[in-house]
């Protein structure tokens, strides 16, 4: 039997599964996911391992609720003390308040629970205005056993605010939460409750600001609602609104929730149910939180393999495209071709090779010779044949790329702002595929320098130029298979087929066929060199954002993991 796995340690896994969870791409549920994730990871951190590494710590009561409700006059009013700051203006701008009995100080004052904000004690501005800070005030004013956070509005109109007042909540073993005749409908608080609801978080509701008059009526509609949310089980405390005597409510309208929290703080036992019973919901709540954020992970996932899946298809087509290109015959057209009669000489002149093969190397040797530029020419023409080739198709695949991801989901924001640098080659391709070409045409070169060396054939090769012999193993390998039509077929077909039989005659038959398809496996390899870096950028831009491909395992291996941990803890 192996070990079984520590509940804090199963925990710690599954937290940071989810902190590494990839969710780069802009897919339709990124935001979701990405709220749901940072919430996961805050619980573990904020609540449930302190939680688990201590149970016996001081009960942290989290007062939450909606703008104005008047949650920091009710903190100051139940505690008799002024230790947080009621406020006029919205949005406060505050940091929250922990307030606890100075015996507790030290269980809140370290990093053990919210590990991630800062403390400070000081009244100053600056303990105002610390962004993300949580500020301590011990008081004699609260028995020792459980501590009160003042937290920012649930509902502010601060994004900040509201998230922060959702993370105190999650860090909270009990919520009390606040909420006015005027306000306890309202969507955003409901929601929360039924977070709440969802996790058997331990909770207490506050009917604050209460007309008198309407205390009775209130009171049941909001018990109805409770009952209806499942709630039923929530202590309800009601608050009638009287004028505030120096900031302070008047003591019996706090008298009751001031028992109940003394109450709690005193007994042990019941504070361990509480604690109990939002442990438990808390943890059970991660199994469908961590698989919505693995359905997330999945939807990247499959996001990047469809942009991953155009990409290629526009990249294969670039290849084929060159490919095709190469072996048509259609670069044998316009400057080669002229360049090509050049070399060869006449229509007329070849024509009368053609029935003369034997006379036809030294008649060929003799031509070039006298001309000892045109197979450079030839070369030159090649090449930028071919440079051509490849740069339009390559343009073609990065524009095709670009707007394709741009129709895709996620693929917009992987290329905004960068759709003309993406959209053609990249801005080194030109000396690059030049580099290529011009590398090619030396291996063929060198090709045909082997097969000519220590051969009855080398003085004849030598003859008419290793030159010469490579442009028409070049030429060879742009007709191979021949795609032309009509007067084209006559000239390059007719032409190229001399060619051979020149070769053939140097070199032999099989040999010239060997020598073009090693040339042309040699091209047909640089082509899709160079398309493969230019598809490079755009599967970069992929690996970026999407990177982790075990991470959906991982997220569900960790909760196989925190089950059985709990089974056996
Ligand atoms: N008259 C009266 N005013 C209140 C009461 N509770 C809060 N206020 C006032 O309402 C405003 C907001 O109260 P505050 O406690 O800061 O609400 P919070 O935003 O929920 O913390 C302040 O000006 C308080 O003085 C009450 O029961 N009676
Ligand atoms: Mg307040």
């Amino acid at each position: 039997m192996t070990a079984p796995v520590l509940l804090t340690d199963a925990l710690q896994e599954l937290r940071d599964a989810v902190a590494a969870a990839p969710l780069g791409l802009a897919t339709p549920g990124r935001d979701a996911t990405e709220r749901t994730a940072r919430a996961v990871v805050d619980q573990v951190d904020d609540y449930l391992l302190p939680r688990l590494r201590d149970l016996d710590a001081p009960l942290l009561a989290v007062v939450g609720g909606s703008t104005g409700a008047g949650k920091s006059t009710l903190v100051n009013s139940v505690l008799g003390a002024r230790v947080t700051t009621p406020g006029v203006l919205r949005p406060t701008t505050r940091a929250p308040v922990l307030v606890c009995s100075p015996a507790d100080l030290p269980a809140f004052s370290g990093d053990r629970v919210l590990p991630g904000m800062p403390r400070t004690t000081g009244e100053g501005d600056r303990a105002r205005d610390l962004a993300g800070g949580l500020r301590l005030v011990p008081t004699e004013a609260l028995a020792p056993g459980l501590a009160l956070i003042d937290a920012p509005d649930v509902d502010s109109v601060v994004e900040a605010n509201r998230d922060l007042a959702g993370q105190l909540l999650s860090a909270a073993d009990l919520w009390i939460f606040v909420t006015t005749a005027a306000r306890y409908a309202d969507a955003v608080p409901w929601d929360l409750l039924r977070t709440a609801q969802e996790r058997g978080t331990a909770l207490a509701v506050v009917l604050d600001r209460t007309p008198p008059e309407a205390v009775t009526e209130v009171a049941a509609d909001l018990a109805a609602m409770l009952q209806r949310g499942g709630l039923g089980a929530a202590r309800l405390f009601v608050v009638e609104e009287r004028p505030l005597h120096d900031g302070f409510l008047p003591g019996a309208q706090v008298a009751q929730l001031r028992d109940w929290l003394r109450g709690l703080a005193a007994d042990q036992e019941q504070r361990a149910a509480v604690v109990r019973q939002t442990l438990a919901g808390a943890l059970e709540s991660l199994d469908g939180r961590v698989a919505a954020v693995a359905a997330g992970v999945e939807e990247q996932a499959a996001t990047a393999a469809a942009l991953g899946n155009a990409a290629d298809a526009a990249y294969d087509g670039a290849r084929q495209a060159v490919n095709e290109g190469v072996g048509n015959g259609s670069l044998l057209r316009g400057e080669v071709m002229a360049r090509w009669q050049d070399f060869v000489g006449t229509g007329e002149w070849m024509r009368s090779l053609q029935s003369r093969v034997g006379r036809l190397r030294d008649r060929l040797g003799a031509a070039l010779n006298g001309r000892p530029s045109s197979a450079d020419s030839l070369h030159g023409a090649l090449e930028s044949g071919v440079e051509t080739l490849l740069r339009s198709e390559g343009e073609r695949a990065a524009d095709r790329t670009v707007t394709a991801w741009r129709s895709l989901p996620g693929g917009g924001a992987l290329v905004a702002g960068r759709e003309e640098e993406l959209g053609t080659v990249s801005p080194d391709f030109a000396p690059v595929a030049a580099d290529e070409v011009r590398d090619w045409q030396g291996y063929v070169l060198e090709l045909v320098r082997e097969e000519g060396a220590g051969k009855r054939s080398q003085a004849r090769l030598l003859s008419w130029g290793v030159n010469g012999a490579g442009a028409l193993v070049m030429v060879a390998v742009f007709a191979s298979t021949a795609g032309l039509s009509g007067a084209e077929l006559a000239i390059a077909g007719g032409t190229t087929a001399v060619g051979q039989r020149v070769l053939e005659a140097v070199f032999g038959d099989a040999a010239v066929r060997a020598l073009a398809a090693r040339a042309r496996a040699d091209l047909d390899a640089r082509a899709d060199r160079l398309l493969a870096a230019e598809q490079d950028r755009f599967d970069e831009l992929l690996a970026g954002v999407a990177e982790a491909p075990d991470a959906v395992e991982r997220l569900r291996a960790a909760v196989a993991t925190l089950a059985a941990a709990r089974r056996s803890a």
